[in-house]
């Protein structure tokens, strides 16, 4: 099947006629589709289209396009099972995981629609007799959204919903990794009676259809989810013209377990954190300190659940643990693990490739890895490598320990295993990142709070919660004065 372009409500080739495949990293010899290879003269054409759609949607009134939000909800819900089994296929989590990816755009939906007849802005008293003052959100114009492969439709969503139901129109340029998930969104607005225009979208490389994107003057916004590396690039770009921009990048998050701790739940936070989605989730729990009273039995708990893990095809209702992405990805793997086992490190479990961990399977496979007794300085516990490998480590007191979950250059995500409440809300005030838990794993984020990190990971934007409309959205004030004379504001109180 070749998937096109959607671009002002109809499904349309590139203009070069070119398309790349998309294949299934489970089976790596089975191509599932192709999509168009698209460049600048799509992007432009996406854009143009958008640009005119824009004028007319942010005249519809807000409600009405929250209605349009509700039924494209509802039509995710519908067919959940049907996206769920297809981004298994060309992403390669479990069918568990692509549901709850699912679920997170259907969450998403609904609280984004219920915005059309909410997205309040103020009223504030003026300073001077009758006179008015408030202000109001209003729509940026064309958002340019560039979206990563490891949640294929809830970034998208993320992105997407705010933006439209705010008023915005939107090109989107999906990871060429994950085309299908973002191709089945542009179906579902079709269906749920979007008008032609408001959400385009154009598959393609970064470099190709990306960078054009990015550099378009009529787009008026980019909102970008991805790597660290492109994401300098996207900020770079955008600042060289003036246009801006929301950036969500890398993580290097950490879990602290204290002496106090419940073992077995940290073990598990542990686990479906750093091997949940083989890995790759910005929100990984890669890093791992443990208070050095209870780290031979932490050890020995985590190591043998670890071995526990099944990997294969995420279709598979018995597998824990599905593929990486890509072979680029499984050299990234392969590159950290060999390059710490020249530095003297031994993984206690993993460390290994493997082709087919079972007879239905060849592909992209890594066996879930765990370091111990690594520096906390470490490439390991430094660098993201968005794979199954975890790094651990031992500290003696709370101090050290809330230093060490803080050393890092991202900040994201982080968490605390503890039975200390005080302990607990230190943690809260002092972990330097964008989100933490409590007696919870790195993973896991409900989309009613902001979504996003400090330092290395983003630039003060947040997805989701209540920040996704101001995210869009540009403030404007209004002030009326209905006095009937001239009233000047500060001076004239001056005598
Ligand atoms: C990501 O990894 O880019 O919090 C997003 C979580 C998920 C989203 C992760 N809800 O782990």
């Amino acid at each position: 099947m070749i998937y096109k372009n959607y671009i002002n409500g109809v499904w349309l080739d590139a203009s070069k006629g070119n398309t790349f495949k998309n294949i299934d990293p489970a089976h790596t010899d089975k191509v599932i589709s192709e999509f168009q290879d698209s460049d600048e003269v799509d992007i432009n054409f996406a854009v143009e289209v958008a640009h005119n759609a824009f004028k007319f949607w942010k005249n519809t009134p807000a409600p009405k396009r929250g209605e349009i939000m509700f039924k494209a909800a509802a039509i995710l819900e519908r067919d959940k099972e049907c996206i769920a089994k297809g981004m298994t296929q060309e992403m390669g989590k479990t069918l568990a995981e692509t549901r709850g990816d699912v679920q997170e755009a259907i969450d998403m939906a609904y609280y984004a629609a219920g915005e059309g007849r909410r997205m309040a802005g103020e009223v504030v008293p003026s300073e001077l007799e009758n006179k008015w003052c408030m202000s109001k959100k209003e729509p940026i114009g064309v958002i340019g959204a560039i979206t990563p492969w490891n949640f294929p439709i809830a970034i998208p969503s993320w992105k997407a919903f705010p933006a439209l139901v705010a008023g915005n129109t939107m090109v989107i340029k999906p990871a060429e990794d994950t085309p299908w998930s973002v191709c089945k969104l542009a179906e579902v607005f079709h269906e749920a009676g979007l008008p032609a225009g408001v959400f385009n979208v154009v598959t393609g490389y970064g470099t190709t259809a990306g960078f054009p994107l990015i550099t378009n003057p009529k787009v008026k916004m980019i909102s970008f989810t991805g790597s660290t590396a492109t994401g300098k690039i996207v900020s770079t770009t955008c600042a060289s013209y003036m246009k801006p921009f929301s950036l969500e990048m890398g993580g290097k998050n950490g879990i602290v377990v204290m002496e106090d701790a419940d073992i077995d739940l940290a073990v598990e936070g542990v686990v479906w954190g750093a091997f949940g989605t083989t890995g790759q989730r910005c929100t990984a729990t890669s890093r791992v300190l443990v208070h050095i009273d209870i780290h031979d039995e932490f050890i020995e708990k985590l190591v043998a659940k670890t071995e526990k893990l099944k990997l294969g095809c995420g279709l598979n209702s018995e597998i824990d643990v599905g593929p990486l992405i890509n072979e680029k990805a499984l050299k990234k793997v392969r590159g950290y693990v060999t390059d710490a086992t020249h530095r003297g490190l031994r993984p206690l479990v993993g460390g290994y490739e493997i082709e087919s961990p079972n007879d239905d399977v060849n592909g992209w496979f890594y066996q879930p890895t765990i370091f111990d007794n690594v520096d906390i300085n470490d490439t390991l516990m430094q660098e993201e490598i968005f794979g199954p490998v975890v790094a651990v480590t031992t500290f003696n007191n709370t101090n050290e320990a809330i230093w060490m979950v803080n050393n890092t250059g991202y900040g994201l995500s982080s968490a605390l295993y503890t039975q200390d409440v005080n302990l607990a809300f230190r943690f809260l005030n002092e972990a330097e990142t964008g989100m933490v838990y409590v007696n919870a794993s790195t993973i896991g984020a409900e989309i009613q709070l902001p979504f996003g990190g400090i330092k290395g990971t983003g630039n003060g934007h947040r997805d989701a919660g209540s920040s996704m409309i101001d995210n869009c959205t540009e403030n404007k004030s209004c002030m009326v004065d209905y006095s009937g004379k001239v009233q000047k504001a500060q001076i004239d109180n001056v005598s």
